[in-house]
């Protein structure tokens, strides 16, 4: 485990806990954790039970006893931090974005094909069980063609001018650091979730602003520029033909995580809510008249049903976010020597850098852009 912030306790928390919970193919062992501060190092690593810690990811990636290496670090580490331990052999979980750039996730594919390691990138949304329930939904086809797809992710913590820009959590806001400011933080996660439930994106139109145009930078100590989108929308035309909405702040005020998706079929809709993330709403068309309207679908059934909730309690007791990291560990480990990888690859999550690289420009330039695709 490579860092020990935010997404170091969610994946170490989720490897400690899949065994109990999940047949699986290897039992993961935590063997070290890694971080530049040796005081905070030990202490995460003795809370989570890793046996052992290092200060330089080189040595760690240099080690024979690891086989595997999660990249919790912020996304400027990403390209050295998993070009290198796929050189070393090594597996790589990365956590989202891939990168701070298409270009960079280019690279970072490139030296996980060469190496033939396997590979996958933490979108954990996609393994919310209703969101898994509704990619079931639309691959049974009971949408029928798709028209509309409306996503956005409010949050409201940047708001402040006092807040500081870099160093611990606050790197999102060092476009250095993060690459981009909510179009790579958050909307990766829509885009990400997009893909996988509609198909590709060819043609996106943005616009991006920054609310907040300097802060001091906590490493630094001196005011700096800041160069990160506080906010984007973007318009998106999808190959299937359908259009979407997508939005993102840090400035609205009052919405900490809120994370929806809306998808318009000619048969049903689904909605999904990250602050109801148990419900799926779903309205089928198909229904006699006057029964029809919005079902509220308590995704909790444990008698096989629903995705991934026979693992966990007994029908109607919901779990919640950190469980989403948990079938995703549970998943890769069950991928592992199969012909079928656990997604979201490096390959699939570079397809959502392409769209995050052309909402940026689309938002310097005003145009319309198109996105570039994976081969
Ligand atoms: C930012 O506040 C953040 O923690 C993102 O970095 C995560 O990816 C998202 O899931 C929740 O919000």
């Amino acid at each position: 485990m490579i860092g020990y912030g935010f997404m170091g306790r969610a994946h170490s928390n989720a490897f400690r806990k899949v065994g109990n919970f999940f047949d699986l193919k290897y039992q993961p062992v935590l063997k070290a954790a890694c971080g530049r501060d040796e005081e905070k190092v030990k202490a995460f690593a003795a809370r989570w039970g890793y046996e052992s810690t290092e200060t330089d990811w080189h040595k760690l990636i240099a080690r024979d006893d690891i086989d595997a290496v999660d990249v919790c670090a912020p996304n400027d580490q990403h390209l050295k931090m998993a070009t290198a331990a796929a050189k070393a052999g090594k597996m790589i979980l990365c956590e989202k974005p891939i990168a701070r750039t298409g270009a960079e996730g280019e690279k970072m594919v490139a030296a996980v094909e060469k190496a033939g390691v396997p590979n996958m990138v933490w979108y954990n949304y996609r393994r919310v069980p209703a969101v898994t329930l509704a990619k079931q939904l639309i691959d049974e086809g009971r949408l029928g063609k798709i028209f509309h797809y409306r996503a956005k992710f409010l949050q409201d913590w940047t708001i402040s001018p006092e807040l500081p820009q870099g160093g611990a959590g606050l790197w999102r806001l060092d476009a250095k650091a993060a690459g981009s400011g909510v179009t790579g933080d958050l909307l990766a996660h829509c885009i990400d979730t997009a893909l996988w439930l509609n198909g590709n994106i060819n043609t996106v139109s943005a616009m991006t602003e920054t609310f907040i145009k300097q802060r001091t930078h906590t490493l630094t100590g001196k005011v700096q520029k800041v160069s990160i989108d506080d906010a984007c929308a973007f318009l998106a035309r999808f190959q299937n033909g359908s259009l979407a909405t997508f939005e993102s702040t840090r400035y609205a005020r009052g919405h900490k995580a809120l994370y929806t998706f809306e998808i318009n079929g000619e048969k049903a809709s689904i909605a999904w809510d990250l602050h109801d993330l148990h419900r799926l709403e779903y309205f089928d068309h198909g229904i006699e008249g006057k029964l029809r309207g919005w079902q509220s679908i308590h995704v909790t059934d444990a008698g096989g049903d629903h995705p991934y909730m026979d693992k966990w309690w007994v029908p109607g007791l919901q779990i919640g976010y950190e469980h989403s990291f948990v079938h995703q560990v549970a998943d890769f480990i069950n991928s592992l020597g199969t012909k079928k990888p656990a997604s979201p690859t490096f390959k699939d999550a570079l397809e959502t850098q392409y769209v995050c690289d052309a909402v940026l420009k689309s938002g310097k330039t005003g145009r319309w852009e198109k996105v570039k695709h994976v081969k």
